[in-house]
């Protein structure tokens, strides 16, 4: 069976994280040139955009790309044509099941990667032909699964033959070495890469990550259906206590509404949405990506003698 690195034609066995509003063309492109594999957040954007930044993307990188298809997306359906006609490489998907698709994309050739956050739908997409799943702990940021990356990825690497790569929580060679103990062949990672230089977020939200500690995430929207781990603030407070208050959906997406972008461009920190992982309060300064990625993969091997238990 091929590695990672040899599926997806990159240096190292890493898929960045695809953040809403955040990772375009420029982003995605730096990623790969730096030796991962960079993708494509189609987000809550239309296809026509999405086209536009797949074929900047091609202008910007002679590696490997891939797109996210967020599936809770109203144009999800025609942005899966659009993968399609523009020859996309890989497509990731996130929050939601990619069965209908599936079919289309591998003939197409596209190699095709779901996040999933439990056994029972990694065991469903690689009997419709996937060839990977990202196994996708609730330590991650923004939309979440229930489980922890450490119960998941051993569950799913268990349940299916097919390569697991792990992503929740991984924000150093540590957590890379124990996605890897866990059985997984490959690491997805969002919030340190949102911290690099190349990454053009208002600095408001890189300082953000840089000052929070393990504790100053919370997920909002449990009770809704849609739970999104974001970097505690005013609006996120009083959106959990409303919430828990019996607030109407109505009112709380009025209340949010936008505020992705309040974040990402505009850097309000009390009615800006934050999203970011657990791991936050171990990302400490802003580094090149090149620099990132060495220091996930330094010397793994020497790093197990460290290990030993016995
Ligand atoms: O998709 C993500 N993370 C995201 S998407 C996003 S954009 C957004 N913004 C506001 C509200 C909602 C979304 C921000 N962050 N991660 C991958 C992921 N996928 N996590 C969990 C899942 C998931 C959940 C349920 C995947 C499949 C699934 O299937 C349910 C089913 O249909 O069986």
């Amino acid at each position: 069976m091929k590695n990672i690195c040899e599926l997806l034609n990159t240096k190292y066995p890493v898929i960045q994280g695809a953040m809403a509003n955040i990772t375009d063309s420029l982003l995605a492109a730096a990623v790969s040139n730096a030796g991962g594999l960079g993708i494509i957040a189609a987000g809550g954007n239309n296809p026509e955009w999405v086209r536009e930044e797949i074929r900047k993307c091609k202008s910007l990188t002679n590696n490997t790309f891939g797109v996210n298809i967020m599936l809770l997306s109203p144009f999800a359906s025609k942005i899966a044509e659009v993968v399609v006609e523009e020859k996309v490489k890989v497509v990731i998907t996130g929050a939601g099941n990619p069965g209908p698709y599936i079919e289309a994309w591998k003939k197409a050739g596209i190699i095709v990667i779901p996040v999933v956050p439990s056994v029972a739908l990694a065991k469903r997409a690689e009997r419709a032909g996937v060839d990977a799943v990202i196994a996708e702990g609730t330590e991650a940021g923004g939309h979440v699964g229930e489980l922890t990356t450490m119960a998941l990825v051993p569950q799913v690497v268990d349940a299916v033959k097919i390569p697991v790569i792990a992503a929740g929580g991984i924000a150093d060679k540590r957590g890379v070495l124990a996605a890897f103990a866990l059985g997984a062949k490959g690491v997805q990672v969002g919030t340190v890469i949102l911290t690099s230089n190349e990454c053009a977020v208002h600095l408001n939200y890189k300082q953000k990550i840089l000052e929070a500690k393990d504790t100053d995430t919370i997920v909002t929207g449990r009770k809704t259906g849609a739970p999104v781990r974001v970097l505690k603030n005013m609006m996120a407070k009083e959106y959990v206590r409303l919430s828990e208050a019996g607030a109407g959906l109505e009112e709380l997406e009025m209340m949010t509404l936008g505020s992705l972008k309040r974040a990402v461009i505009e850097g309000d920190l009390d009615r800006g949405s934050f999203m970011a992982g657990q791991i936050s309060g171990l990302i400490k300064e802003i580094k090149p990506l090149k620099q990132i990625f060495e220091e996930l993969f330094l010397d793994l091997n020497s790093y197990k003698d460290s290990l030993k238990v016995f």
